[in-house]
């Protein structure tokens, strides 16, 4: 059996599948579809395909570096085939992509097993942060979780309020400090208000920040700082928040947060208004940060856990063929 055809059994069934494949199939511009338009039906395998293939795949914002590792692994790959099919090109690259993102062990997600977990949420402005917490609420609110979020945006003027509807509306427990507040000492109220009150998951949202602002990024080291004496081994997980439509800034991005507050994964969000979505591979490559979960919608319940078999059919699968 292929690659591929293994991998559109393993998905089959599953239960969110349809999430993903909808979220996907609006877009007319696939790196899947691309892929079959420039092997069109039969190509020849020569220097021209690969330069097609490596623009194709810089197109699909796998980033220069990647993609150029990508496409010399697909030239060892397909040395047999003089001419190429359109399965065998995505088989191969199927293949390929698998093994650059399962390159090494994944670690699992960190929960905290004498106390609250706490979730840090970081990223730039309008990346989906807030909206997210608030996703992730519900979600471990219907695992049985006892959640409480945590208003660590003081800046932006209505960013506590707007969690606080959250909150309000899924019925779990909030705290916040006062607009301009230190937001170090908010989380810090966060992390004894779920000490004190059996939280399982405290989730903090944080203020939008451009990974540039040296100032900005210490506020992030201090809360990392400040979290820890609170609650042993604490924060468990600081995800970045990413719009998957910010292209290649989102490289930048994961490697200033990183460096300001050591991440432990990506929440991928907006992946319903992008063709790409080929960042998951490039971060991968290039930080080791796997992607923890993917939001494909505004609805509180669109998000999903990342699948990455289900991500890459969705990717390079033909969905009108599907
Ligand atoms: N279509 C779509 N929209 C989304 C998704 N996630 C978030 N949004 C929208 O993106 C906008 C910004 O979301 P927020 O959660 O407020 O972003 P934020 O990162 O908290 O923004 P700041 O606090 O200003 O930095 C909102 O209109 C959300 O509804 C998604 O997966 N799909
Ligand atoms: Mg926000």
């Amino acid at each position: 059996m292929s690659f591929f055809s293994d991998l559109k059994n393993k998905i089959s069934g599953k239960k969110d599948q349809n999430q993903y494949l909808d979220g996907f199939s609006k877009t007319n511009n696939s790196l899947g579809k691309k892929l079959r338009i420039i092997t069109g039906g039969n190509a020849k395998n020569d220097e021209e395909f690969l330069e097609k293939l490596m623009v194709t795949l810089i197109e699909a914002d796998i980033g220069y570096k990647t993609a150029e590792k990508i496409t010399s692994a697909f030239n060892k790959e397909s040395r047999d085939f003089v001419f190429l099919r359109q399965d065998d090109v995505i088989d191969i690259l199927s293949e390929i992509f698998y093994k650059f993102y399962h390159k090494d062990d994944i670690e699992e997600i960190k929960y905290n097993n004498n106390g609250p977990t706490v979730i840090l949420l970081v990223g730039v402005n309008g990346s989906g942060k807030t909206s997210s917490c608030a996703k992730l609420a519900k979600k471990y609110q219907d695992e049985g979780k006892k959640v409480c979020l945590v208003a660590g945006d003081t800046f932006r003027a209505g960013a506590t309020e707007q969690l606080k509807k959250w909150a309000e509306k899924l019925g779990t427990a909030f705290v916040c400090g006062k607009d301009g507040q230190d937001p170090s000492s908010v989380l810090v109220d966060g992390c004894r208000y779920a000490k004190e009150n059996d939280i399982d998951i405290l989730l903090c949202d944080t203020a939008g920040r451009l990974q540039n602002k040296v100032n900005l990024m210490s506020e992030l080291s201090k809360m990392h700082k400040v979290i820890s004496r609170e609650i042993e081994g604490a924060p468990h997980n600081v995800w970045l928040v990413l719009d998957a439509n910010t292209g290649q800034n989102g490289i930048s991005q994961a490697m200033l947060f990183d460096s300001a507050t050591q991440l432990d994964g990506i929440i991928l969000t907006k992946m319903d208004g992008t063709s790409k979505g080929g960042i998951v591979i490039a971060i991968r490559d290039l930080l080791d940060l796997p992607v923890r979960y993917i939001t494909l919608g505004e609805s509180v319940e669109a998000i999903n856990e990342f699948d990455f078999d289900m991500y890459l059919y969705s990717v390079i699968g033909d969905l009108n063929n599907a």
